[in-house]
């Protein structure tokens, strides 16, 4: 399972996967950060099909279609706002991975990418989510036996994060 995963430094929205992650927010408009680079990228048509959606809480995740993108989907997720670590921060983050894996698995993806959900304008820190994330991601493959992904990657915007995935994969 541990040679499932990899990090890689890149921009989420070139990616060839089955389904890219969005870090968004409550309403699935569109924001900045990777929220906007996947709108953008996948044009207006994902901001038509988010609109049907009634938003999305954080922890949950929803699905659309990946429309200009590579990717064939976008699973949404809402990360939670760090508020210093005493509001359910890490369940939280913890539930978006569940949440998005879920989604991943009864849609039968092969291939998956994460952005480092909450670590931008939402203030988490980089450190604690990656650990989080790692671990989370792992322990779902294994006890769902979830064999059929050709893979997760946890994709990175810098060498900072390229980093810390790298060294917290090795260490699983
Ligand atoms: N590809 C991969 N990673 C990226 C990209 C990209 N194109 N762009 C940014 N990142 P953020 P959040 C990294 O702020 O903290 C939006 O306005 C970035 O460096 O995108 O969950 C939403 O609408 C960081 O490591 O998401 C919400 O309002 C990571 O993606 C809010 O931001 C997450 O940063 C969500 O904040």
């Amino acid at each position: 399972m541990k040679e499932k995963l990899k990090a890689k430094r890149a921009d989420i929205t070139t990616l060839g996967v089955d389904g890219i992650v969005n870090a968004a927010n409550h309403t699935l408009l569109g924001g900045g950060g990777v929220d906007g680079a996947i709108h953008r990228a996948a044009g207006r048509e994902l901001l038509e099909e988010c609109k049907g959606l009634g938003g999305c809480q954080t922890g949950m995740a929803k699905i659309t279609k990946g429309y200009s993108l590579k990717a064939k989907y976008v699973i949404h997720t809402v990360g939670p706002i760090w508020k210093g670590g005493g509001s359910g921060e890490a369940s939280l983050l913890k539930q978006c991975y569940t949440s998005v894996l879920n989604l991943a698995y009864q849609y039968n993806l092969k291939s998956l990418a994460f952005p480092a959900i909450s670590t931008g304008i939402y203030g988490y820190p980089k450190k604690e989510a990656t650990f989080l994330a790692v671990e989370t991601v792992f322990g779902f493959l294994i006890n769902h036996n979830y064999q059929i992904l050709e893979g997760i990657t946890f994709c990175c915007f810098d060498d900072e994060t390229l980093e810390l995935y790298q060294n917290k994969i090795l260490s699983l």
